[in-house]
Formats: C-alpha cells, sequence, structure tokens
C-alpha cells in the first residue's frame, strides 16, 4: 500500500464548466461519512480552495488561472514533503493546477512526470478549436504547452508533460480539433471502442507500460465521466457506454503498491446530477483503493 500520507485536496471551483455543479463535489464527499480509509474521523480536507471572486468580478480564465496557482502550488508542497497527494475536483480545469504543481516539486529532484488521463473526453481543446469555450475541455493540451499563454505557464514555463509520457483512456467523444492536436502531438488515445474490444485490463496495462516506459514516476488523473453512468451518474458531461467502476477500482487497487504512483487526482462530480450516492460512493472507493485500503479500515 502507498506508504506516504495522503494529503486531500479539495477545489470547490466549477468556473471551467458551463455546468458549476462539480464546485460542490469536495463538500459533499466531506459531509457523507468519514472517510476512514484516509482520514480520521471528522477530519476534513487539509487543504480546500476555493475562488475568490464572486461570478461576474472576474473572467472564467482569471478563475481558473489563479486557482490553477494556488494549487499548484499545494501539491508541489505536498510532493515536497513526501506526500501522496489526492485532489479532489471541481471541474476538470483544475488539472491545470495539480500537474504543473507536481511537475515543478519532479524537475527539482530529477524527475519526469507522466500521466494517465481517464476520460470520456480529450480535454485537448485550444480556444480556437473549443465549440463552447469551456475551459475543462482545453487541461490536457495546456499540460502539453499548447493554448492560453496564462494557462500554459502556471507554475513553471511549458510544456509540463512530454506526449510520449502520456496516455489518454476511455475517449468516446471529441471534436476533430483536440484529436488532430493529440495526434500531431503524438499523444496515445485508447479510446471506449477499444476497451470494449479488448477488455479494460488489457489496455490498461498497456497504457501503465507505455507511460512508465517514458517517465520515471507518473500521476493518475481520473474524470469521473469516463464511467459508465449507470455507475456514476453525477457528472455535468455524461456520455454513454463508458468503463465499469468496478474494473477502474479494481486497476487503481493494484497501483497502490506502486512507490512510481505520485499522486491522483479524481474531477468533474457533481453531487446535484447524482442518484442514490453512486457517484459519491465510487470518488470514496477510488480514494480508498490507492492507499491500498478498505473504505472500513483505519
Ligand atoms: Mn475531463
Amino acid at each position: 500500500m502507498i506508504m506516504r500520507d495522503v494529503e486531500l485536496i479539495g477545489i470547490a471551483s466549477g468556473w471551467g464548466a458551463p455546468d458549476p455543479g462539480c464546485a460542490d463535489g469536495p463538500r459533499a464527499l466531506r459531509d457523507a461519512a468519514p472517510l476512514v480509509c484516509v482520514l480520521p474521523p471528522r477530519r476534513g480536507f487539509s487543504v480546500l480552495l476555493q475562488p475568490q471572486d464572486e461570478p461576474g468580478e472576474t473572467s472564467d480564465l482569471g478563475q481558473v488561472a489563479a486557482l490553477a496557482r494556488r494549487l499548484a502550488e499545494t501539491v508541489s508542497y505536498s510532493l515536497l514533503r513526501q506526500r501522496f497527494p489526492v485532489v479532489i475536483g471541481g471541474d476538470h480545469a483544475c488539472a491545470i493546477g495539480t500537474w504543473s504543481g507536481a511537475h515543478a516539486a519532479l524537475a527539482q529532484q530529477q524527475e519526469s512526470l507522466g500521466l494517465l488521463w481517464v476520460d470520456a473526453h480529450m480535454d485537448a481543446h485550444v480556444p480556437a478549436t473549443s465549440p463552447s469555450g469551456a475551459l475543462h475541455g482545453m487541461p490536457l493540451a495546456c499540460l502539453l504547452g499548447e493554448g492560453d499563454a496564462t494557462l500554459i505557464s502556471v507554475a513553471g514555463a511549458a510544456p509540463k508533460l512530454l506526449p510520449e509520457r502520456v496516455c489518454v483512456i476511455g475517449v468516446r467523444s471529441y471534436e476533430p480539433g483536440e484529436r488532430e492536436l493529440l495526434q500531431r502531438l503524438g499523444v496515445k488515445v485508447f479510446y471506449m471502442e477499444e476497451i470494449q474490444r479488448r477488455g479494460f485490463a488489457a489496455v490498461w496495462r498497456e497504457a501503465l507500460e507505455h507511460v512508465r516506459a517514458h517517465s520515471t514516476v507518473y500521476g493518475l488523473t481520473i474524470d469521473v465521466d469516463a464511467l459508465d453512468p449507470r455507475d456514476a451518474p453525477g457528472v455535468g458531461s455524461p456520455e454513454p457506454d463508458g468503463i465499469a467502476a468496478v474494473d477502474l477500482v479494481a486497476e487503481v487497487r493494484a497501483l497502490a503498491a506502486d512507490e512510481r504512483l505520485c499522486a491522483l487526482e479524481i474531477a468533474e462530480f457533481n453531487p446535484h446530477h447524482d442518484r442514490e450516492d453512486r457517484t459519491l460512493r465510487v470518488v470514496r472507493e477510488l480514494i480508498c483503493a490507492v492507499t491500498g485500503k478498505d473504505e472500513h479500515d483505519r
């Protein structure tokens, strides 16, 4: 199991998404039964970052960039103290902060950062290709050094990720522009169709081996919408026919023994769309799985 202390970091922001409801994800998780696998009863997040301005006071981009800088500092500090950060979004624009911060800390230690990106979408738009302009559709492009100058330079110069160190898994909804970007850069994408054909475990193993072969340490970012909406309906952009929650939880549990896994991020949990706390339960299971413990262990 993970031997480092787990540090739970919440980011209560929906500024990157058209539906801001996932800002309430961290609080919904905190207010549910205590996460005894990670935290003593009633201890909440180590850090819960919230937007400092009211809607309308600044631009979405200003808010997202300011939060990304604070999150990057928090994650970087956590890693430099040998902790294992678990970031709970918030919309997936939080990935800009999480992995820019991880990159900054790891570069100081002469480590190279890889990333497994589990998502129904590619999150690889730049402003020119995005039909909606929503920033939660852009974090992977930003981390690869493509897009808005403010966002790509959070916590240091771009790029934070090299294309060969990244795999995207579970994709089934995207626009041509972002597909072209990932193809041009050479990022490996495992579509849902391939997962259905070969099985999740086989595809996961290949993606993991690819990321491990090209980096010294790696992170895992999970957009909850990668999962099948029957298992995880509490998201802003549901897409049918996704990954079975039980499959992903099993693979995350297997990673708990890997010292090269440096951080976990779970984004886009929107409690307002949840049904019977299904999504809440999956998020809790994923957090406990990465610690190698059960929900009820102490
Ligand atoms: Mn996403």
